[in-house]
């Protein structure tokens, strides 16, 4: 699974990108730091089954801590947008593509209203404002490309457009059904637009990430304004939080286990020990920093997403090294035994025979999605 992080310039995207990856990028706080994109792998939490089964796993691609299972998910962090990106403002619009190779968007905001439209230094600054901006963008980004691959007559129009938004992985079965939907008989300006709406919609889901909550009054009301406003899922949090804890774990300051509190190790001075209190009171004040929020929502309640945990021997639940409960893949909701087959060797969904559920020892049915939390094992 991919996520791509979009947003207007200097809200933090990179920090988020940094928090979820802890790979070294520029973060600063002035507009159009990030030019080319970050990509990298971050990682989403689910229970491991080793406790159910009374063993101990030895992870292969998803590591375990204390029964907690850290499952891959690739990170995508690209360049502000700021209004008029399509018509070439700022650093324009062509990242987005990169960004839009995603299952799924996060689009941050800065919920504080402290930077304005541009990224630069204001007071009470409406984040609405750039989700509504974000939404023209990206519209106008995608409708400009439609519009490029418009069908001549006599053109197939679906295949046309597929073929002009390819890289994007966008569904063949949208744009159809966009077509349909919409009446649409030619591919002029406001068809185009409309048609991208369509598609960014149902593709391209977005949650917001109403980051920089830390430096928020009356946070609650600003969101639920949001909420009243656009039809979105909305997420609280401070990716600059999360990124602390998770830089001071890495360097043995404190244990942290990315959920609602940390155990201080050890501070070298007062300042460390002061900013560590600051950030156990909004831990505790927003139950957690919100990332993890964040990455569940999208992976799970905007996505439905399954996480499956494939072996080879369902009895010992083993891979063919002897290894427990090895990997741990997200799949896409729907998604069947074969296309995990396929997922863990390109070979194994044509050689594919069957699969078993090792909870049931029942066979599952070859047009049966798999469920979340499934240990499976693929017949080849
Ligand atoms: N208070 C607070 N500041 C934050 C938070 N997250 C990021 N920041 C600050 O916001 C500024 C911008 O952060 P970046 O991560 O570089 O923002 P960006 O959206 O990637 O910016 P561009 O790449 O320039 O578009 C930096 O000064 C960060 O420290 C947060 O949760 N709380
Ligand atoms: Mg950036």
């Amino acid at each position: 699974m991919k996520i791509g992080i979009i947003g207007r310039t200097n809200v933090g995207k990179s920090t988020m990108y940094k928090a979820l990856t802890l790979e070294e990028v520029a973060v600063e706080d002035r507009p159009f730091t990030t030019i080319d994109p970050n990509r990298g792998i971050g990682y989403v939490n689910v229970d491991c089954p080793e406790k159910e089964f009374h063993t101990k796993c030895n992870p292969h691609n998803a590591p375990c801590i204390d029964g907690t299972r850290y499952v891959p998910v690739e990170i995508i962090d690209v360049a502000g947008l700021i209004e008029g990106a399509s018509s070439g403002k700022g650093l324009g619009t062509k990242f987005l593509s990169e960004a839009m190779e995603a299952d799924a968007l996060i689009e941050v905001i800065d919920i504080s209203g402290k930077t304005d439209g541009s990224g630069m230094k204001t007071e009470g600054y409406d984040p609405g404002r750039d989700i509504e901006m974000v939404r023209t963008e990206l519209i106008s980004w995608m409708g400009s490309i439609i519009l490029r691959y418009k069908p001549k007559s006599g053109e197939d129009k679906v295949n046309n457009i597929y073929r002009g938004l390819s890289g994007l992985r966008i569904n063949q079965e949208t744009i159809k059904n966009g077509i349909k939907d919409l009446g649409i008989k030619e591919v002029d300006e406001t068809a185009a637009g409309k048609l991208a709406e369509y598609i960014l919609s149902r593709d391209k889901p977005i949650v917001i990430a109403c980051n920089k909550m830390d430096a928020t009054p009356e946070l609650d009301k600003k969101i639920s304004d949001l909420k009243n406003r656009f039809g979105y899922e909305f997420v609280p949090c401070s990716a600059a939080a999360e990124l602390t804890l998770k830089e001071a774990e890495k360097h043995g300051y404190v244990s942290y286990n990315g959920k609602t509190d940390f155990a201080v190790i050890k501070t070298d001075n007062s300042e460390q020990e002061k900013a560590l209190a600051t950030i156990k009171n909004i831990l505790k004040k927003y139950n957690g920093t919100g990332v993890r929020q964040l990455l569940e929502k999208v992976i799970f309640t905007v996505k439905s997403y399954k996480v499956v945990f494939p072996v080879v021997d369902e009895k010992r639940l083993t891979d063919g090294n002897g290894r427990i409960l090895p990997d741990a893949y997200l799949v896409r909701n729907g998604a069947t035994p074969r296309e995990v087959a396929g997922m863990i060797h390109s070979d194994f969904a044509e050689k594919y025979k069957g699969a078993i559920d090792c909870r049931t020892g029942l066979k599952i049915k070859n047009d049966e999605p798999v469920k979340n939390g499934q240990i499976i094992k693929i017949i080849v």
